[in-house]
């Protein structure tokens, strides 16, 4: 079992503590909401930090990213992981996620498409898979690189022909607190939502991943499907996705909801762009130690900064 150094959870006590040496003074739900993701990482050396080795699981062929830096361990990808409908403690995630059960499920297409579907978790299981290693890239200022498998969503879309009128696509997660305990709580407003502008969904890039180092996705990192936009910060990258629906009007996400200030639609990560709490200048790469600098698009800016031309990036966090 991998260790992951203490410093990456804000316990509530440590928050608040955070809170007063600040100054903030906030009602106690809101202050929860910004515990959420959350709490800047807090930048530290750590003798138990996991080293990086490629775990043995599965059939991942490649052990670096395209940038040459490792495969996070599968231990920590699936041990180590934001999924606030189950809990706030990212290490506690996998144990209290452990019995959620995707069979059978299914994901209802809908909204502006000609061909509106329902589809089977196999249907998309059939869709030409690939394996793809991304970065993942936490808003809280901590990173992993993981190899995903999965289809692009725009083989999805492709399917049900998005109308010329859509202009968005809004993503949900399952709504159900009996199987995902979190949802009882009144902090947020649920269920999770993310949304893409169309041209961002229908990008190569983003994926639809059903599967993380050659296996089955497990239930902590968003089984039985989830989205990953590697250029955007982690919170894009909705879990347990239930329901997509394509608009013309920009989707408000959990996020946006919470923390309007926050947490904007685009949320492309930019280390020039400072979060209101803390620097997005750098990141810890579980695994490592100290820091490194983010990158722009977190290193995918060739690929995707031409979605944005005449856009200040600035001003659309
Ligand atoms: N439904 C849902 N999706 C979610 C989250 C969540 O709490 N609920 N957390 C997000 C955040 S903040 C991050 S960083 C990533 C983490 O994905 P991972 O656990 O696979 O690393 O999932 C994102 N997707
Ligand atoms: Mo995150």
């Amino acid at each position: 079992m991998t260790r992951i150094p203490s410093h990456d959870i804000t316990p509530e006590s440590l928050f608040w503590q955070r809170r007063r040496i600040l100054g903030f003074t906030l009602a106690a739900p809101v202050a929860s909401v910004l515990a959420a993701c959350a709490g800047p990482d807090v930048a530290s050396t750590d003798a138990s930090a996991p080293t990086s080795t490629v775990a043995s699981a599965g059939s991942v062929t490649t052990t670096t990213d395209e940038l040459s830096n490792p495969l996070t361990d599968y231990e920590t990808v699936t041990g180590y992981n934001n999924y606030y409908e189950f809990s706030t403690d990212k290490e506690r995630v996998k144990d209290l996620s452990a019995g959620f059960s995707t069979t059978p499920w299914n994901v209802v297409v809908d909204g502006m498409v000609a061909k509106p579907r329902t589809f089977a978790l196999e249907d998309l299981l059939a869709l030409q898979a690939s394996e793809r290693i991304y970065r993942l890239r936490c808003v809280e200022g901590w990173s992993m690189v993981v190899p995903w498998t999965g289809f692009p969503l725009a083989a999805l879309l492709q399917l049900v022909e998005p109308t010329a009128t859509a202009k968005y696509v809004r993503f949900e997660t399952l709504n159900d607190p009996v199987r995902m305990p979190g949802q009882s709580e009144p902090w947020y407003e649920w269920p999770y939502v993310e949304g893409l502008r169309l041209d961002e969904a229908m990008h190569d890039l983003t994926l639809m991943a059903t599967g993380v180092y050659g296996k089955a996705l497990p239930p902590q990192n968003g089984a039985p499907l989830r989205l990953v936009v590697p250029w955007k910060y982690g919170f894009k990258s909705i879990k347990a996705v239930v329901r997509i629906t394509l608009t013309d009007v920009q989707p408000t996400s959990l996020w946006m909801a919470a923390s309007p200030g926050e947490y904007g639609f685009f949320a492309n990560v930019n280390p020039r762009v400072d979060h209101p709490r803390w620097s997005q200048a750098d990141e810890r790469r579980i695994g490592e130690l100290g820091r490194r600098p983010t990158l722009v698009f977190n290193g995918y800016k060739d690929q995707v900064a031409s979605l944005y031309t005449g856009m200040d990036l600035r001003k659309f966090y």
